[in-house]
């Protein structure tokens, strides 16, 4: 029997980077996350009998909300859903299935790299039928809808249990609980060379890698351990919780310290790798080294035809805007395009559909390529393995090879956590307004060359996206860019993002926080960021 409820509208279901985040309490209100739902429904359809594919990261709430989105989806008519067990799927999982079964979408339930639990956040994020995230032309429709939805549609069903597999009719929906590793696991065997990887790991190279509790566990283990021969201890808390063991599932060097710390002993690891909340994020280390996202994007470009799938070279790269600009250099080293686009994955949905570029990312440790429409935590560590097993390196040798070869791209990100919002928007009011006179003038002995707030042009479907970001150029291959954070779900978070290209082979070595310490505070100046936040120091440095 389908039902048609009654419900008031809220105001604030505005998706932001990636989807809706919100406290796992604001989802806990009564008809907030079926609102969403049905508004997703309105606005993106129910398929035609297309399936959609439903799953989440495994946090608190997920399995409650999955019930919800099935209800939902039989009241408006979806004809066949694709669950993983346990209400478990990656996010690149999940883009890998929209795409490969045809989907007319997928509804992914996580907040990614946000805390979870009852005191943690919760998320929804609707992806379309390439595999990646909805267009902001779509999202923007959802939130239109959402503020004025009156009513929503749900189907009384009787939910088979979701830790088994198997097919189900549910009021004339068909449910098909699959297992969410297998698809992606087939896939990652397609584009490396296992047995290259194989034969590296099984030579006495030493691997290790953390699931921080979340979602990618089900998959490291049977990627690394069963079809690569890794030992399963190696794959380090591998069994997603509900609230992640209490962490931020977030691979850096603060909340993965611990393999941080691994990382520099005497005998430590070769290899080391990390992975966030829902799979999309990847950290890589090596014995004594952690590469900066942003290089490893350009190093995975630049030996990228290494892997079997990229054997005949890339068409082209797309970074994100703040991501440093090493990838810029192996593009033109390569002799293909570059484009840089706002921060988050949904932008580079037209750029992969239409075969301008193969490999995407971004500086907050996400990579990926036109394999799926998201980034891919696993399949960056897994590129990784097998470029050092067609080259036989160490990672720190691969690294210093591009600086060597393409120079040193000095990178960090600042972030402010827990301002007023109020603060935050008259920090970037005024900095706006201070962009004309900024060009010419002299910061603590640093030039600004140019200044200007960012606006991309779609160059596939001609959209413009304004206000992505304000970039301040600095003389000598130097780069400051400010923008507020759209994933967290509380006050404001302002990212401060410094990079600085150096060629000379003698300074590659300095430690990036001397190299960017005048940078650091000369962006601190030009922002105001004492006068506007009393801050002195950023929360967290990345
Ligand atoms: C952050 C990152 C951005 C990433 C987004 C989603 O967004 O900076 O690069 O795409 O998170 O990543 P923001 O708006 O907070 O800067 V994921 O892995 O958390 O979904
Ligand atoms: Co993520």
């Amino acid at each position: 029997m389908i039902r048609e409820i009654q419900t008031q509208p809220f105001d604030d279901q505005k998706p932001g980077t990636s989807g809706l985040r919100k406290r796992v309490s604001v989802f806990e209100r009564p008809n907030y996350a079926e609102n969403f739902i049905q508004s997703i429904f309105v606005c993106a359809g129910t398929g035609e009998g297309k399936p959609l594919v439903v799953g989440g990261d495994g946090r608190y709430l997920n399995r409650e909300v999955i019930a919800k989105v099935l209800a939902i989806a039989a009241g408006n008519g979806v004809e066949h859903v694709l669950l993983g067990q346990g209400g478990i799927l990656s996010t690149p999982a999940a883009s890998n299935l929209i795409r490969k079964y045809g989907a007319f979408g997928g509804i992914i339930l996580s907040a990614s790299h946000n805390p979870g639990g009852p005191e943690g956040d919760f998320g929804i994020k609707f992806n379309s039928a390439n595999g990646g995230p909805a267009n902001e032309r779509l999202t923007g429709q959802i939130f239109e809808f959402s503020k004025s939805i009156t009513t929503y549609r749900m189907a009384e069903l009787d939910l088979p249990d979701i830790d088994q597999t198997g097919s189900f009719d549910l009021a004339g929906m068909r449910l098909e609980i699959i297992d969410p590793v297998a698809d992606y696991a087939e896939l990652m065997e397609e584009i490396f060379d296992f047995g290259a990887i194989r034969s590296l790991l099984a030579s006495g190279f030493s691997f290790v890698f953390d699931a921080m509790h979340a979602v990618t566990g089900p998959y490291a283990l049977e990627i690394f351990a069963n079809r690569l021969g890794v030992d399963p201890k190696a794959i380090r808390n591998a069994v997603p919780q509900e609230d992640f063991g209490g962490g931020h599932p977030d691979p850096n060097l603060i909340h993965a310290r611990w393999l941080a710390e691994l990382m520099f002993d005497d005998d430590a690891p070769d290899f080391g790798a990390a992975s966030d909340g829902d799979g999309d994020r990847n950290l890589i280390l090596g014995k004594g080294i952690v590469v900066n996202p942003s290089d490893s994007l350009a190093i995975l470009a630049a030996n990228a035809h290494l892997a079997p799938r990229y054997r005949g070279g890339i068409a082209g790269i797309a970074r994100s805007m703040p991501t440093s600009a090493a990838a810029d250099r192996v593009a033109e080293g390569l002799g293909v395009p570059l484009y840089e686009t706002p921060t988050g994955w949904k932008f580079f949905g037209n750029l992969l559909d239409e075969g301008r570029v193969t490999i995407c990312g971004e500086e907050s440790a996400g990579t990926g390529s036109d394999h799926v429409r998201e980034k891919d935590g696993l399949w960056a560590i897994l590129l990784w393995l097998n470029i050092l097993a067609e080259r036989r390196v160490s990672v720190q040798q691969i690294v210093a090879d591009h600086w060597n070869r393409f120079g040193r791209n000095f990178y960090a990100r600042h972030d402010f956590e827990g301002l007023e919002a109020e603060q935050a928007q008259a920090l970037l009011i005024a900095l706006q307004g201070s962009l004309p006179e900024l060009r010419g003038r002299s910061i603590g002995g640093l030039v600004v060359t140019g200044a200007e707030s960012f606006s991309y042009h779609d160059p596939v479907d001609g959209s413009v996206s304004e206000n992505q970001g304000i970039i301040v150029r600095i003389d000598g291959d130097r780069r400051i860019v400010y923008r507020l954070s759209g994933t967290g779900t509380s006050g404001a978070t302002l990212r401060m993002y410094l990079d600085r290209w150096e060629n000379d082979a003698l300074l590659f070595n300095e430690e990036p926080g001397a190299a960017l310490a005048e940078l650091a505070l000369a962006g601190a100046e030009i922002a105001q960021i004492e006068k506007h936040t009393g801050r002195t120091v950023p929360s967290v440095i990345t």
